[in-house]
């Protein structure tokens, strides 16, 4: 086996040779980014005297094509940022004052390993409850020697839900496997229907492929409740009331049934439950859809008469559709629509949700769940404020997330963090909301000072991400922390001493031919990959169908959450934004300055009802918190509904953000987040002039 230590050892391998990265002067290396997006760019990171010097998209990838976004542009800031944690901390002051000292790690690590063995003595391992999600989207980074660690502590299992699970679910159960077409096929597309995606702010490398396809003739339809620039971009918007997706999607489907307008061939071939599937769309008529979604009959005829006749037809579903109650039912309702019409008979059409089973890992290996000795609990994300006051957690390990800014149910969460009998240890990047609550703060190493591997959930490309320079101050990994720490409780299994470059290895052990010859030596090579499936494979006609019995399933999932307890005047959209990824990057001084104040995005009809001004200050609140915002009268917004951004920082600004707001319920399926069933009411503080 190739070994390497490209981290923490001196030594990496890059373009054919070893270089001792400590004694490099300059270096210009394939880096990968790391952020919870669907674009993976590849990029082009420069080194000069140990330091990050430029970053930039690659020009000869085929996504990236040479260009990074809006927020990764300013990735500099973030290197140099004035929030990095560079050394271990220990707490000095009260819980989220965000006091501490510098201490060693060994010192830290001594310490956190003898009260995780008092927690675990006492209560028993699944006390301890790992928090973590996406921050960095590495394989390594994301999920490997953390989930052994949690394993052999037997600590509780996290089920993380926040971002994709109702969609999961309800592609497993329809499809067998997150599996769409290749998204370099989009411009031969001649019908692409956006649902509930905003990519002018999050999945900036669709634009160029959406463009070309509109360039060869494509009409463009955006289905989101916002006028967002993508919207405006292609013309075709269709306003929906937020969460009447399902409706909508079945009235096209039933428009389509009646009309005898649908691809029955398919269906016979390669699908189960039609008539249930149909049975489901009777009771929606264009006239009643249209009442429950806030828009005329005649726009949705003229929808479905396009879903109709116009192929090929790509329906690309975003995440944004599924924060909702009752989030299975709409992808359910969606990725039917997809079925019916037999869209997936053509290599650019059929549904693009997500690419992430084009991957196929070895994740057992690498997550290792046999060093678990018992079957612990499972808590979901979501719940995280619940399961810090129902008593059940005695320590909570943070890390590749932010979840006092990013977690609903804020109060809940910030009330879990403060109390004084919960040990926190954060690892983390930056000083954030939730590191500042911890009683050890624990030094990230950046994704350019590390080795790792990544692939993506929109397209079909695996990277290499190659460290160009060592670590800055004392931080790590996330493998190594869990190296470090189970090193610590004294684990001596070998498999806590699996080098980076040992996981990647196992990761990339995978018999399946969509993997054929990708090795960690390719990769050094050629560290832009493509899986192996073929650009103009379609998805369950030229590859397989993973449900049970081989066939695409129709039957109704989900759609039994009511909007109970939701009474607010207003709906509350907090989707992302062009500027951060979700606290991330919203501590950037070029941000605080261009966005000093939170801001409420209300429609210029609702201002004038309620007289408020642009400028306002607004208090904002439901039966789960409260929080403040400056309004900003806008034409993004239709009547009854605002906006706020995806998120900013509570600290400095006031303590608290938007998801104060948004709750803890999950989903109808998959357990799900439900931020977009928010409903708030609004009170005017006074003019911009008197506070503030
Ligand atoms: N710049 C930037 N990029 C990002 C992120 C970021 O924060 N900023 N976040 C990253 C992450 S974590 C994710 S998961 C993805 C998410 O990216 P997307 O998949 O684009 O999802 P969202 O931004 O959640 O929402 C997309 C759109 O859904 C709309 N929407 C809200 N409710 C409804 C509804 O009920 N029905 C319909 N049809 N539409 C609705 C919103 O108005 C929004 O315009 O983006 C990633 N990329
Ligand atoms: N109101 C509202 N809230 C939302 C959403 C919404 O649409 N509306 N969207 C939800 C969604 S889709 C998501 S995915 C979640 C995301 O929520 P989080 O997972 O909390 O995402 P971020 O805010 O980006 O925080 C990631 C943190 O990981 C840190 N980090 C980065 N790299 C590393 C690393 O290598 N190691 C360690 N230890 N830390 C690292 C970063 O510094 C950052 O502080 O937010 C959810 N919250
Ligand atoms: S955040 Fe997304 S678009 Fe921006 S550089 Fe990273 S992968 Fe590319
Ligand atoms: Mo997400």
């Amino acid at each position: 086996m190739l070994r390497l230590e490209s981290y923490n050892g001196e030594n990496m391998y890059y373009g054919g040779n070893f270089l001792k990265i400590s004694n490099t002067r300059q270096v210009s290396v394939h880096g990968v980014c790391p952020h919870d997006c669907y674009d993976t760019c590849g990029m082009a990171i420069e080194w000069k005297d140990g330091q990050i010097h430029r970053i930039q998209g690659q020009t000869d990838h085929p996504i990236t094509q040479g260009f990074l976004c809006f927020k990764v542009n300013r990735y500099l800031e973030r290197v140099h940022h004035r929030d990095r944690v560079l050394y271990p901390l220990k707490r000095t002051g009260v819980k989220g004052a965000g006091q501490f000292e510098r201490v060693t790690w060994d010192d830290a690590l001594q310490d956190i390993a003898d009260r995780l063995g008092e927690v675990i003595n006492r209560f028993g391992g699944e006390a301890i409850l790992p928090y973590s999600f996406a921050g960095n989207m590495g394989v390594l980074s994301e999920a490997s020697m953390d989930r052994r660690f949690f394993a052999a502590i037997g600590a509780a299992n996290l089920d993380r839900t926040i971002c994709t699970a109702s969609a999961s679910h309800v592609l497993r159960q329809m499809f067998g496997q997150r599996l769409g077409p290749d998204p370099e096929q989009i411009p031969q597309a001649q019908l692409i229907v956006l649902w509930g995606a905003n990519p002018m702010a999050t999945n900036v490398h669709q634009i160029p492929l959406l463009d070309q396809a509109r360039k060869n003739g494509a009409k463009i339809w955006t289905i989101d409740p916002l006028a967002t620039e993508t919207a405006v971009r292609y013309h075709h918007h269709l306003p929906l009331i937020p969460n009447s997706d399902a409706i909508l999607a079945l009235a096209v489907g039933r428009y389509l049934i009646h009309h005898g307008l649908y691809d029955q061939n398919f269906i016979e071939q390669y699908t189960v439950g039609f008539k249930a599937y149909r049975d489901a769309t009777e009771p929606w008529s264009l006239e009643m859809a249209a009442r429950h979604c806030g828009i005329s009959p005649t726009v949705i005829e003229e929808l479905a008469l396009d879903i109709a006749q116009v192929r090929p037809l790509l329906i690309r579903p975003g995440f944004g559709m599924q924060r909702q109650n009752n989030s299975g039912r709409a992808v359910w309702a969606v990725a039917s629509l997809a079925v019916l019409t037999g869209s997936l008979r053509d290599s650019s059409g059929g549904l693009l949700l997500s690419n992430s089973d084009a991957f196929p890992l070895n994740w057992q290996g690498i997550q290792r769940p046999d060093l678990a000795r018992h079957q612990s609990r499972t808590v979901n994300m979501v719940e995280l404020g619940t399961a810090l006051e129902d008593g059940s957690t005695h320590a909570l390990i943070v890390y590749n997330a932010n979840p006092a800014a990013t977690a609903p149910e804020q109060a809940k969460v910030l009330r879990g963090l403060s109390r004084d009998d919960l040990f926190l240890v954060v690892h983390e990047q930056m000083m954030t909301d939730t590191a500042r609550y911890a009683d050890y703060v624990l030094p990230a190493a950046l994704s350019m000072e590390i080795l790792d591997l990544h692939v993506s959930y929109w397209h079909r490309y695996i990277q290499l991400n190659i460290p160009g320079g060592l670590p800055a101050g004392e931080s790590v990994a996330n493998t190594e922390l869990f190296r470090r720490l189970a090193k610590a409780m004294k684990f001596g299994d070998p498999a806590f001493q699996e080098s980076d470059a040992d996981l990647i290895q196992t990761a990339l052990n995978s018999d399946h031919p969509y993997l054929m010859g990708v090795t960690l030596q390719s990769l050094y090579e050629n560290p832009v990959q493509k899986v192996r499936i073929s650009d103009e494979a379609r998805p369950f006609i030229d590859t397989p169908i993973n449900t049970p019995d081989g066939r695409i399933h129709l039957e109704p999932i989900g759609g039994n959450r009511d909007f109970g307890g939701e009474t607010g005047k207003y709906f509350l959209l907090t989707p992302s934004r062009r500027e951060t990824i979700k606290s991330s990057f919203a501590n950037l001084e070029s941000f605080e300055r261009r966005l000093p104040d939170p801001e409420l995005l209300v429609n210029p009809l609702d201002a004038e009802a309620e007289a408020w001004h642009d400028g306002d200050w607004v208090k904002i609140l439901n039966q789960r918190g409260t929080t403040r915002a400056k309004v900003c009268i806008s034409p993004v917004p239709p009547r009854g509904t605002v906006v706020s951004y995806a998120v900013r920082w509570n600290h400095p600004g006031g303590g608290t953000n938007i998801n104060q707001l948004t709750p803890g319920r999950v989903s109808d399926v998959g357990g799900g987040a439900t931020f977009y069933s928010t409903r708030v009411d609004i009170i005017r503080e006074g003019a911009a002039d008197d506070v503030g």
